[in-house]
């Protein structure tokens, strides 16, 4: 069964994926009120995404002899300066969870937990590609630039990334 340490860890991250999918929804709903469609799109199916890293981490827990807590959430962000900030957030937000998951990777092998070093797996690749992505948002906004139809340009690009997450 799991340390308690280990146990600790992994709810920490319950609540860190919880708080992500509240972030993108609230963003998501920005960007919808906005009418940036195709980000607002993206941003909708990530906040679904990150709940199920939740759920996973969570019945993952509970069938490892855990008790799983399901997260308070509070002070997510409503409000956003620009469709850049948004996705520098996301980015800034994002390597934030890679340095968690590293954290509870370094944890559980240092405790010889294999079975939780090895369920951890998943997010160091999910994470990877996630920061992938996160990059290249923010790089279009350098690429085609927000002046004249640069937004709405950007906001089709956006909306291809959608589904590569
Ligand atoms: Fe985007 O973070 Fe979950 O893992």
């Amino acid at each position: 069964s799991l340390l308690h340490d280990t146990e600790k860890l992994l709810n920490n991250q319950i609540e860190m994926e919880g708080k992500s999918s509240a972030y993108y929804l609230s963003m998501a709903s920005w960007c919808h009120m906005m009418g940036y469609e195709n980000a607002a799109q993206y941003l909708y199916q990530h906040a679904d995404e990150e709940r199920e890293h939740m759920m996973k981490l969570l019945r993952y827990i509970n069938e490892a002899g855990g008790h799983a807590i399901q997260p308070e959430i509070t002070g997510i962000r409503h409000h956003f300066n620009s469709l850049r900030e948004v996705f520098e957030l996301i980015l800034e937000h994002e390597v934030q969870v890679t340095r968690s998951i590293n954290a509870i990777v370094d944890h559980c092998f240092s405790v010889k937990d294999f079975a939780s070093f090895s369920f951890m797996q998943w997010y160091v690749t999910e994470q990877r590609e996630e920061e992938t992505l996160a990059r290249r948002a923010v790089e279009l906004f350098d690429i085609i630039g927000e002046e004249g139809i640069g937004l709405w340009t950007i906001d089709q690009e956006l909306g291809k990334l959608h589904g590569k997450v």
